[in-house]
């Protein structure tokens, strides 16, 4: 079969609810990834940062396979000898109490909405079925019905309601209108991305997350931080939380908390609010399984050995600044944080950021446009100083195709 071939399939059979960059992978190692006809690309998508620790990371990729050997499922009706050990793990690693683990993003988002709601109902004293939580506009936090009803991208909810109620919308970034929510009596919890990343890695300003938590502090609030995109080093903190000193009350991480190799997400709490959650009130069949585990230890190790963290500091900084040495008119705007990075790209002669991501796959490096016309550029933290300035020099010599 040819590339053409593979895209007709998927076309025929498979549901179009993507629009994908004509592009057929079939292998991937470390920053790289080939397609079908063995050409190489450098990948700066990362799975939606996914990926941070490289493609098939070889301890990652060991502890699924030899724990897949052994022990995959037993569902929660039953101990086994691996959960435990992550429990511990991921906890002492994180600082908190408690981990509840799940699967998906959008899993780890509504079990830290159950989670606030019980808290809100059980400890607060809210009335029941008041509960309100405050959320932002322009978040992402997934595709289920109630991730939905936060959202304020018509691409996201339009045409699926009814909606699940309980939620206040407020202007991202906007202290103030934090402030006036708030006011609220029945308000249990905020919740906030650290950096906004569907909304084209839109950065709040300095200062704002560490104001927010101190205004919900005040009022015996919440603070949730869904870090399923901004956490585990992406930003060149262990969390993007980190570089304000906040310690949320309830963090969601996801994605590459298993370096991409199997879903695991998982929340985070300590036990006067993770507690409130009762046997048979929450969970999954597949959520904290012995590969889930195996995998979820090898990939938080993963960032630590190989300084991921501060690699994609000293890298994001290199990688924007050669960015902005690019002289052309297309690029409007670089911004982002760590190895979590946008360009803003102003259309020229009909050209957009797609025709953009098109010529960079061309010339042997894979990036995705959000919204029309921005670029997320986010390759796997394992990327070295050399790589980076080959791929600035490929977007540099691309972007100039366009002159
Ligand atoms: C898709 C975006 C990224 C997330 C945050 C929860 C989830 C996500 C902050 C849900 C997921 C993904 C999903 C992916 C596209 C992608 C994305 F462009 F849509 F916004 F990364 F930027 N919280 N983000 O970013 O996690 O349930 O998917 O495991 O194809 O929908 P999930």
């Amino acid at each position: 079969m040819k590339a053409h071939d593979y895209m007709e399939k998927e076309e025929h059979y498979g549901a179009h609810n993507y629009h994908p960059l004509p592009v057929v992978l079939e292998r991937g190692e470390g920053v790289f990834m080939w397609d079908v006809d063995g050409k190489r690309y450098y990948d700066f998508l990362s799975a939606y940062s996914a990926v941070n620790q490289g493609h098939c990371h070889p301890k990652i990729v060991n502890a699924l396979t030899e724990q897949a050997k052994t022990l995959t499922l037993t569902s929660r009706a039953f101990f086994n000898n691996v959960l435990g050990e992550y429990e511990e793990y991921v906890t002492r690693y994180f600082g908190y109490d408690k981990v509840l683990p799940m699967n998906t993003g959008a899993e780890g988002d509504e079990t830290a909405l159950k989670l606030c709601r019980k808290w809100a109902y059980v400890k607060k004293g809210i009335p029941e079925n008041q509960a309100q939580i405050i959320v932002c506009e322009g978040n992402f936090h997934g595709r289920t019905i109630t991730v939905i009803s936060m959202s304020t991208d018509p691409d996201s909810y339009g045409g699926f309601g009814p909606f699940t109620p309980g939620f206040i919308k407020i202007p991202y970034n906007d202290i103030n209108a934090l402030a006036k929510a708030l006011e609220s009596p029945n308000v249990a919890g905020f919740l906030v991305e650290p950096i906004q990343g569907e909304a084209g890695v839109y950065v709040p300003d300095d200062g704002y997350l560490k104001k927010a938590y101190d205004l919900c502090k005040a009022k015996n609030v919440l603070f949730i931080a869904d870090e399923v995109q901004t956490g585990i080093a992406r930003t060149g903190k262990m969390l993007a939380c980190d570089h304000e000193g906040v310690r949320p009350d309830i963090l969601i991480l996801g994605k590459a908390l298993s370096g991409g190799v199997y879903p695991v997400s998982a929340v985070l709490a300590n036990d006067d609010i993770m507690l409130c959650i009762k046997p048979g009130e929450h969970g999954s069949t597949f959520g904290g399984n012995p590969i889930a585990a195996k995998v979820g230890i090898a990939a938080l190790q993963v960032i630590k050995e190989e300084k991921l963290a501060e690699n994609s500091a000293r890298l994001g900084e290199l990688f924007r600044s050669e960015l902005k040495k690019i002289k052309s008119e297309m690029i409007e705007l670089v911004r982002g944080k760590g190895l979590l990075n946008a360009v803003v790209i102003r259309p020229k002669n009909g050209k957009t950021a797609w025709d953009v991501c098109l010529a960079l796959r061309d010339n042997g490096l894979l990036a995705k446009p959000t919204h029309e016309h921005i670029i997320r550029f986010a390759p796997p933290l394992v990327i070295n100083e050399a790589q980076i300035r080959e791929s600035v020099s490929i977007i540099a010599k691309t972007i100039q195709q366009f002159a």
